[in-house]
């Protein structure tokens, strides 16, 4: 059984992931306006996997016998100053969440949850791979000065980001 602690601690971050998606459409909309399709692919996608992200805790806590609870996920913001400022509030996000994951599995280990713990570890993992990705594009789009050809380039490129593969179940699969 998941001691309360944990269970308002994991609550909570689904929310946190509901809200990565909600910002993540966000800059899809934002994307879109500029007709920067690519970008617009990618924030998609990435939107997507934030879903995933959040019913793979979802999927967790019913495994483990724990009652879900769906808090109400804020507004994102509508607008960023350009596309790079955009991915830069991206990568900001990316690290704020890779706090929380670290601030989760402190917790699962101060609970001696075991398998709390290592559902954590895929998300330590998977929050590495989440940040490099961002700042990836960041630096890309730092190198060309974030408009013109270059930026048209990046963009091109974005477009071939693939779905996301479903999620399923707590153990990490
Ligand atoms: Fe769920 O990793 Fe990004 O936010």
């Amino acid at each position: 059984m998941l001691s309360k602690k944990l269970q308002d601690a994991l609550n909570r971050q689904i929310n946190e992931e509901y809200y990565s998606s909600y910002l993540y459409t966000a800059m899809v909309a934002y994307m879109a306006d500029l007709n920067l399709d690519g970008c617009a692919h990618w924030m998609k996608m990435q939107a997507e996997e934030e879903h995933q992200h959040a019913l793979k805790i979802f999927d967790y806590m019913v495994e483990r016998g724990a009652r879900v609870e769906l808090l109400e996920v804020k507004a994102p913001p509508k607008d960023w100053d350009s596309p790079l400022d955009a991915f830069k509030a991206a990568l900001e996000h990316e690290k704020y969440m890779t706090k929380n994951i670290n601030a989760l599995a402190d917790l699962a280990i101060e609970e001696k949850d075991h398998a709390t713990n290592n559902l954590m570890q895929w998300y330590v993992t998977e929050q590495v791979e989440e940040e490099a990705n961002v700042d990836d594009i960041v630096k890309k789009m730092e190198m060309i000065g974030g408009t013109g050809h270059g930026l048209f380039m990046i963009d091109r490129e974005l477009k071939t980001r693939p779905a996301p593969a479903i999620l399923t179940g707590g153990d990490g699969a």
